[in-house]
């Protein structure tokens, strides 16, 4: 597709999240559960997410320091190397350096046209709002007693409640209830691209609390067990309290975790767009992740459309450690919500997942969002397998049940 294409298509970004949203595919018919709204999110005005060619320095190419050091040479580096466009530093919003070559910037039409025409650049692309409705569903606990423990349907039906003990997750998504007694989480590990609330990690909107768990709760006395249970949690913060951020900071998500973690960690992206919008910088991020033995669950989507059209759903075709994930139900039935086609690998449950919630909470929801992170904590624990399979309704197409 033409850069030119890429721009102009009006996209509408929104997270995944627990909902049961979606667009009938057989026309303009949306509907609604009762559990979830969606709201309408929208290109960021003049902020572009530039990505180099792998070569770019040429011959003054310099060794890759740590993380956090390179970010700052970043930052130092990139307006010097692109002088001409005269980058004012507050308009510098992320820099990438592990997974992918790059920055995302604030840029007028004369910096653009200059990029254009770069023989360093590999693609330039709009940056855009994701968002999602407040989370709702069955929250409780919080603040409370904690309820005794249970195994939620979803960790029984793929063989789950397992030692994952010494692993790790990296959860990009709303944040995490660090002080949650049924997580583990590293704090020192997790971080926030969420400019709001002083970067902090923890998780104002439950949906980031909900991911953890359906990966990592602890196998103890008290509330749920995930299906890596006690496996330790790495926050990765991108989407604020009402569920919105940016697309840029997944991305930065993605280059963190390809600097930090090693072969063996997993990672669970419970988010995407709405409607179809394909973004070759985030698939980009997400391919050189997967590429050094992090494997990925990426929840296929809620728009009961072809998960084909849809990033970083997509990057799971045709790559063994990238997972995308459908949803099915506590009756081995496909989910009306879920995503399906080419890219998907295994559906698991999605549809009324009890696990951990905000304020040491916890909640039952719905999504494919919910689905994603029983097969990361499979990943955790080492190849996923397949006991049985779904047929998607009033179709042929079966997806295999993803299993221990
Ligand atoms: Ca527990
Ligand atoms: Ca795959």
């Amino acid at each position: 597709m033409k850069q030119s294409q890429r721009i102009l298509k009006p996209f509408i970004w929104s997270l995944l999240l627990m909902t049961g949203l979606f667009f009938s595919c057989s026309g303009d018919e949306t509907e609604i559960t009762p559990l979830q709204i969606i709201e309408a999110s929208n290109p960021i005005e003049g902020q572009f997410t530039v990505v180099f060619k792998s070569d770019f320095q040429g011959k003054s190419e310099r060794k890759v320091m740590d993380y956090d050091s390179e970010m700052i040479q970043l930052r130092k580096e990139i307006p010097s190397l692109f002088s001409q466009l005269k980058l004012a530093d507050e308009n510098l919003k992320q820099t990438y350096g592990f997974a992918l070559k790059g920055f995302t910037a604030v840029l007028n039409e004369s910096q653009l046209e200059l990029l254009r025409k770069d023989p360093r650049v590999k693609s330039i692309e709009k940056d855009y709002i994701i968002s999602l409705g407040k989370p709702s569903g069955t929250p409780g606990g919080g603040g409370g007693t904690d309820p005794a423990q249970e195994t939620p349907w979803g960790i029984t039906r793929i063989g789950g409640a397992t030692n994952g003990i010494g692993k790790t997750a990296w959860i990009i998504d709303s944040g995490i209830d660090s002080g949650h007694s049924d997580l583990k989480v590293d704090i020192d590990r997790s971080r926030s691209y969420v400019t709001q609330g002083k970067y902090s990690i923890e998780d104002g909107n439950g949906h980031g609390t909900h991911v953890a768990g359906t990966v990592a709760a602890i196998d103890n006395a008290i509330g749920v067990v995930g299906v890596a249970a006690g496996a330790t949690i790495v926050a990765l913060r991108v989407l604020d309290n009402r569920g919105s951020g940016q697309f840029s900071w997944t991305i930065a998500a993605l280059d963190y975790v390809y600097a930090s973690g090693t072969s063996g960690d997993a990672v669970n992206m419970s988010l995407g767009p709405q409607s179809r919008y394909v973004d070759s910088a985030v698939d980009a991020a997400a391919f050189a992740v997967a590429g050094r033995g992090i494997k990925i669950a990426i929840a296929a989507g809620n728009s009961s459309d072809d998960s084909l059209f849809y990033s970083p759903a997509r990057a799971g075709l045709n790559n063994a450690n990238i997972y995308t994930v459908a949803s099915m139900t506590s009756s081995d039935s496909w989910s009306s919500f879920s995503n399906y086609g080419t890219p998907v690998d295994v559906i698991a449950p999605g549809s009324s997942v009890k696990s951990t919630y905000k304020d040491g909470g916890y909640a039952t929801l719905s999504g494919t969002s919910m689905a994603s992170p029983h097969v990361c904590g499979l990943l955790l624990l080492g190849n996923v397998s397949t006991n049985g399979s779904v047929t998607r309704t009033g179709n042929s197409d079966s997806y295999p049940i993803a299993h221990n």
